[in-house]
């Protein structure tokens, strides 16, 4: 059976991390796989949006210990799993998290690469490698403060302790939470009406959300108005505004 499984329904791409008896550890032929689904993914004009999901009780364990317990100093730097990060975070189109139960390390890590977090109640996100003699290395440090704060960030991380779904919304890491064995089709469902909206529209909100974090505003602003304006030029754009002045429901075309 394979580690990763695929499912399309209509526009939406559900992947979900299949390996139970690892409490779905994310190694790096699994990362290799999502990151190659979400490569054909993106050329796919069919796939509006992508689901990444674990199972019942297990998003992610985080990186695979076992895999990680063989590599030594010179093994960790010519290690692929940076760029195996890289591409997936490339992933230009909507990408949800629908996580229950645990997210830890890379598994957290995941989650928060993802643009929108969803969450079953019964989910706990934590950066437990403090207590492996190790620290996050997949973005825990630099997202997890952008995203909670100080307080938190620095709490979670030094004390490697996790926090509950209902924490982790308060925090802003979460957009919602719900009971567990709902949360995949409310991620379904967001994902969905999110697929419905202009594919170019999407992308070009989506690197303007992402540059917040690496521009000045001044500069995130400028980037803003340039993406807005290149919209102009979309028939998309033209269908979008007609629709809504025509009272019917817009199509799109990716154009
Ligand atoms: N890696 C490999 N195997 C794992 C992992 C893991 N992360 N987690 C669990 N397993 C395995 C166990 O070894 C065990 O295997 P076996 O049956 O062969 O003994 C099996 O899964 C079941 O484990 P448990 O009995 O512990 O299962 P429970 O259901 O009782 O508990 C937990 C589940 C709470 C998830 C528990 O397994 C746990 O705490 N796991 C470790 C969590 C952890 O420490 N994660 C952090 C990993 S480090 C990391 O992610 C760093 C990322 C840095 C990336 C840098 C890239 C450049």
């Amino acid at each position: 059976m394979s580690e990763l499984l695929i499912e399309q329904n209509q526009r939406v791409l559900t992947l979900t991390l299949n390996r139970p008896a690892a409490r779905n550890a994310l190694n790096n032929a699994l990362l290799e796989q999502l990151a190659q689904t979400l490569e054909a993914a993106q050329n796919d004009d069919a796939i509006g949006a992508v689901v990444i999901t674990g199972n019942e009780r297990f998003f992610a364990a985080g990186a695979d210990l076992k895999e990680m317990a063989s590599r030594d100093m010179p093994a960790t730097l010519n290690d692929l799993r940076p760029q195996l990060w890289a591409r997936i975070e490339r992933f230009n189109k909507p990408l949800l998290a629908a996580v229950n139960g645990y997210a830890l390390g890379a598994g957290c890590e995941l989650a928060m690469l993802c643009d929108i977090t969803l969450a079953g109640d019964n989910a706990r996100f934590g950066l437990p490698e403090i207590t492996l003699g190790i620290m996050p290395g997949a973005g825990g440090t630099q997202r997890l403060i952008r995203s909670v704060g100080k307080a938190l960030a620095y709490k979670m991380v030094l004390t490697g302790e996790a926090i509950t779904a209902e924490q982790a919304q308060q925090a802003g890491l979460v957009a919602n939470v719900y009971p567990a064995a709902l949360t995949m089709e409310y991620a379904q469902k967001l994902a969905a009406r999110i697929a419905q909206h202009a594919p170019l529209a999407l992308q070009a909100a989506k690197t303007a959300l992402r540059q917040a974090h690496e521009l000045s505003l001044t500069q995130g602003l400028q980037q803003e108005r340039q993406l807005f304006t290149l919209l102009a030029a979309t028939e998309d754009r033209q269908e979008g505004i007609n629709a809504f002045l025509e009272k019917r429901p817009a199509v799109f075309k990716g154009r």
